[in-house]
């Protein structure tokens, strides 16, 4: 298992759109493997390969609450097939944006379907967090991040202070651990 480095923006990787997984395989599962511990590291609640640098629709996930065993959970080559004209509203973070959270508006509820590490299929529907989540993370696999539902004016103030840091040389999420939580800007 290795740690790997979480790219941040205005990394340009971030915006590729990732290739389907057609072999189930021991290169997967190594992958997979560094993803949790990549994400369990962070901390986060959930990783898409691409925020590795990895062109592969691969998620892991983890939502179980602080004190309450770990839950892991893997999705592949994830779609959403289906959601809700509801809609809900959830402050998300991520990892590629480290200390800068926002509200964003997403349908409530989704049905996803994917492949399991085995290549199984399976389709569920989710709500709450974990819709959030998936919609999330399935974005990050189709080169789209959660600045982009926010109104322009922060997004640009999100992405000045980003690429201004990139220019100083802060390209890991460790030049930001330290600073100020800035929950909002601007
Ligand atoms: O994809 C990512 O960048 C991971 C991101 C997932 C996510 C969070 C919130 C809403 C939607 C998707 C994160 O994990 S950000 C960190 C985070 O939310 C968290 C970290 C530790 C404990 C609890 C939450
Ligand atoms: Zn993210």
């Amino acid at each position: 298992m290795a740690l790997r480095d979480i790219l941040i923006i205005p990394d340009k990787k971030l915006r590729l759109s990732s290739e389907p997984v057609t072999l189930f395989d021991k290169e997967l599962r190594a992958l997979v493997d560094d993803m949790f511990e990549t994400m369990y590291a962070a901390p986060g609640i959930g990783l898409a390969a691409i925020q590795i640098g990895v062109t592969q629709r691969v998620i892991t996930m983890d939502l179980a609450k602080k004190d309450d065993p770990k839950a892991p959970e893997v999705f592949i080559n994830a779609e959403v097939t289906w959601k809700s004209d509801e809609r809900s509203v959830y402050e998300e973070g991520c990892l590629s944006i480290p200390e800068y959270y926002e509200e964003v508006e997403r349908p409530s509820h989704v049905k996803v379907k994917y492949q399991d590490i085995d290549g199984k299929p399976h389709e569920i529907e989710a709500d709450g967090l974990l819709a959030t989540c998936l919609q999330h993370e399935i974005d990050h696999t189709n080169g789209i991040l959660f600045i982009d539902y926010i109104s322009k004016l922060k997004r640009n103030m999100v992405l000045k202070k980003f690429k201004k840091a990139a220019k100083r040389g802060d390209t890991t999420r460790a030049a930001y651990e330290d600073s100020t939580p800035e929950h909002h800007i601007g």
